[in-house]
């Protein structure tokens, strides 16, 4: 039974269960998603350059901050931090493959059908307007169709994002190499397992508010409709119990980056470690109990008001650690500054900004000035951007060799990380001043002469210096995969953890023999006593492979028709519910087939490991 079966070209990444390759394919995407929401934003942008612009209209410029909200936060910030969380997690902890491969691949192609299916609206006119909050009732209106494909697009990448928590969550736990205890474990691999709990956690109210969403849209529900019994504040309460532990999800793995490269180029033990991964479980706990910071002015009340706001407050402690903890580690360290390390050294006061309006945010009587005008916007910018992406961007540069066997250029890169820093500063720092003269988020223009022109003008100016910055970074990315010049294992030559420890390109198995750790960093510890290799906690043997599977692909694409079925059937529905049959019926004879047939992989016999060892030692490397 135990034969393999392999493909080749687009089949082979379509098939792919390989946790190294899957990370590359969210990657990729989220990449491509990173794209199109920024040619959103700098439409956004543009449009808001001049008082009374009629660059695009307000029913458009709605459309544009919507999916440029969703599209990040769903489909660039999450499927990038993913794609790191599947091409480094499982090194970082001497593991040959995630605990789950086959529904690893299944969480990629969930989200990316729908993320398909969210972009798919423009084609139809209709993009979702109602914010990336989507807001009942103005989401439940009727003419709003574009949130149908919100509602559909997010449920179907929502059950990907949790599937991918759920086997990170168990891989972690179970797949660690030996000696590799829970205090051992590097903060990247930290920071994946407690992001992963939140998903775990954070995604099931989202899916049941949107679950709900589109039977109120599309099969005559009324959950949030208060003429028939229903209440509004249901859906703000689901979406922010989502969505602030999301806003988690996505900081705290970063903050995992910043703690691999800050100690990797510093030369120094992380200061703190214990405290680090102690805030990182305190941070992801309390914050699910902060959610109301977002509804100060919905009217639940004093008494509510002041518990989240105390909570929310209580938050800024174990993140000051943290930043006290980088702080340390850069004390007295030999600092090399390339390209990844200047994003982190940058995301400091950067991110430290955000984390202190966020404060002010907290403090609810104030809120009730700065709720819904550019503030906010200001406020969060900050930590999405001078924190995740920022993270984004210093991970893409330190890993990319890891992951490609090449490097990004650094002459490019200091390019890039210039008009990137400048760029956001110079678009982020006058939207808190907007904020406070008054201009309310999510306008499509203004009056002049309100002392807003200038200001607005600068936040433009600077989007466009992030365009350039990005192009750059494309231009990087093509450049390194053109040239011949291919890297060296731990090409850094600081590597600490043992994702350093392999050959690149890394074998399909990872580790030809399983590592034996040591202790933190075990990496730097062996070659501080001297050991050009880590010790290994087995014999050469044969190692067991799963097979690759063309079943997720087909089970996410059954679910992506049976969506578009559903929104169709508002209008037609013999085609709609033809499509709904044909859908469900592709995803579940798909389930059937997974259960039915006997697939146990196969093995890679021990000579041919034995082989590639040879090779790799000749070549003097590793
Ligand atoms: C760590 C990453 C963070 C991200 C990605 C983030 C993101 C956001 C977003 C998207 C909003 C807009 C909500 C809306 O549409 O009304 C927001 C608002 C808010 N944030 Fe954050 N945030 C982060 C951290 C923080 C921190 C550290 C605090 C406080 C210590 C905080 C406090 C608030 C408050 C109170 C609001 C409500 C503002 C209002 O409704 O007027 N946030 N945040
Ligand atoms: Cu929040």
């Amino acid at each position: 039974m135990q034969q393999s079966r392999k493909y080749n070209g687009i089949m082979d990444w379509i098939t792919t269960v390989d946790h190294k390759k899957i990370g590359i394919l969210y990657l990729f995407s989220g990449i491509f998603f990173l794209l199109l929401g920024g040619i959103e934003a700098l439409l956004i942008r543009w449009q808001l350059v001049k008082p009374m612009n009629d660059f695009v209209s307000g029913e458009t410029f709605n459309q544009l901050i919507t999916m440029h909200g969703t599209t990040m936060i769903f489909l660039a910030a999450m499927p990038m931090l993913f794609g790191f969380m599947n091409a480094v997690t499982p090194l970082q902890i001497g593991a040959r493959d995630v605990a789950f491969p086959f529904i690893n691949s299944l969480g990629f192609w969930l989200f990316f059908f729908g993320g398909v299916m969210l972009n798919l609206s423009w084609f139809f006119g209709a993009a979702p307007n109602a914010g990336w909050t989507a807001y009942a009732p103005l989401s439940t209106q009727p003419e709003a169709t574009g949130v149908d494909f919100y509602a559909l697009g997010l449920q179907i990448s929502g059950f990907g994002s949790l599937m991918a928590g759920i086997n990170f969550l168990v891989t972690i736990l179970n797949m660690r190499a030996p000696g590799m205890k829970l205090m051992r474990m590097p903060l990247f691999t930290w920071t994946t397992f407690v992001a992963s709990a939140l998903i775990v956690f954070a995604f099931p109210p989202l899916t049941v508010g949107l679950f709900m969403l589109m039977f109120e849209r599309l099969f005559g529900a009324a959950y949030f409709d208060p003429a028939l019994g229903g209440n509004v504040v249901i859906w703000e309460h689901l979406f922010w119990i989502f969505g602030h532990p999301e806003v988690y999800i996505l900081i705290l793995p970063a903050f995992g980056i910043f703690s691999e490269i800050i100690p990797t180029f510093a030369r120094k033990r992380l200061f703190g470690y214990t405290t680090m991964v102690f805030a990182t479980m305190l941070i992801g706990f309390l914050g699910f109990m902060v959610w109301v910071h977002h509804m100060f002015t919905v009217g639940l009340g004093p008494v509510a008001n002041s518990i989240f706001a105390v909570a929310t407050m209580a938050i800024a402690v174990p993140t000051g650690v943290k930043i006290f903890n980088w702080l340390f580690t850069l004390w007295g360290g030999q600092i090399k500054f390339n390209v990844a390390m200047l994003y982190s050294v940058a995301f400091i006061p950067s991110f430290l900004v955000g984390g202190m309006t966020g404060v002010m945010l907290s403090v609810a009587p104030a809120d009730y000035q700065y709720h819904d005008s550019y503030f906010v916007v200001a406020h969060f910018h900050y930590v999405i951007v001078g924190g995740v992406v920022y993270g984004l961007f210093a991970g893409l540069y330190y890993w990319f060799p890891l992951m490609f066997g090449k490097a990004l250029s650094e002459k490019l890169g200091y390019w890039q990380f210039w008009l990137f820093f400048i760029g956001f500063h110079l678009t982020f720092f006058p939207q808190h001043f907007l904020g406070l003269f008054g201009m309310p988020r999510r306008v499509f223009t203004y009056l002049g002469g309100q002392g807003w022109d200038t200001l607005n003008l600068l936040s433009t100016i600077g989007a466009f210096f992030m365009g350039v910055s990005t192009i750059i970074l494309l231009i990087a990315v093509v450049k390194a995969f053109l040239s011949k010049e291919r890297v060296k294992p731990d090409h850094w030559e600081d590597g600490r953890t043992l994702e350093w420890t392999l050959p690149v390109p890394t074998p399909e198995y990872n580790f030809a023999q399983t590592p034996l750790v040591k202790g933190l960093d075990t990496f730097w510890l062996e070659k501080m006593a001297g050991n050009k290799r880590v010790s290994v906690a087995e014999e050469v043997s044969d190692i067991h492979m799963p097979n690759n599977s063309l079943i997720p692909f087909f089970m996410s694409l059954g679910l992506f028709i049976a969506g578009l079925g559903a929104i169709f059937q508002m209008d037609n529905t013999v085609v709609g519910w033809s499509l709904i049959g044909f859908g469900l019926a592709m995803t579940f004879v798909s389930m059937f087939l997974r259960s039915w047939i006997d697939d146990h992989g196969y093995y890679i016999p021990k000579s041919q490991v034995e082989a590639d060892l040879k090779a790799i030692r000749e070549k003097g490397e590793q």
